[in-house]
């Protein structure tokens, strides 16, 4: 038997709004099943999967996708690959649209207030 999962790995940060965009879109999808979840809670366990990932993309940021050899590092490109592999479009699925267009836009609208400010 072999112990090298074909699953694509996910590999997401506990509290990310962007991890928990591809999460839920794979939950509402039916398609949880069809990854093998990586999540780091703590610091340690962001430092140690840091350091995973480091060798393999430009910048490591949550979530990435691992399919084989390759990674992506992009929520959008990562949902974009589920929905080509036979996923259903996000327009399908009313809870992830409801995060997307709701907290997870608000936040993003907090954080680049956020950078404004630290920066003026
Ligand atoms: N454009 C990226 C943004 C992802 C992003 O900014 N993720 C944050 C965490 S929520 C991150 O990886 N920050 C760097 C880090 O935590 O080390 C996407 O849509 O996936």
């Amino acid at each position: 038997m072999s112990l090298i999962s074909e699953n694509p790995i996910l590999f997401v940060k506990h509290t990310c709004p962007f991890s928990l965009k591809v999460r839920l879109y794979l939950l509402e999808a039916g398609l949880l099943d069809t990854v093998t979840l990586r999540e780091s809670r703590t610091p340690e366990e962001e430092d140690a999967m840091k350091e995973e990932l480091a060798p393999h993309v430009a910048k490591v940021s949550y979530p990435t996708l691992r399919l084989g050899d390759s990674y992506m590092t992009e929520s959008d490109d990562i949902i974009a690959h589920f929905v080509a592999e036979g996923g259903p479009s996000p327009s399908q699925l009313p809870t992830f649209e409801a995060y997307v267009d709701g907290p997870f836009k608000q936040l993003l609208t907090l954080h680049k207030e956020n950078a404004e400010l630290k920066r003026a």
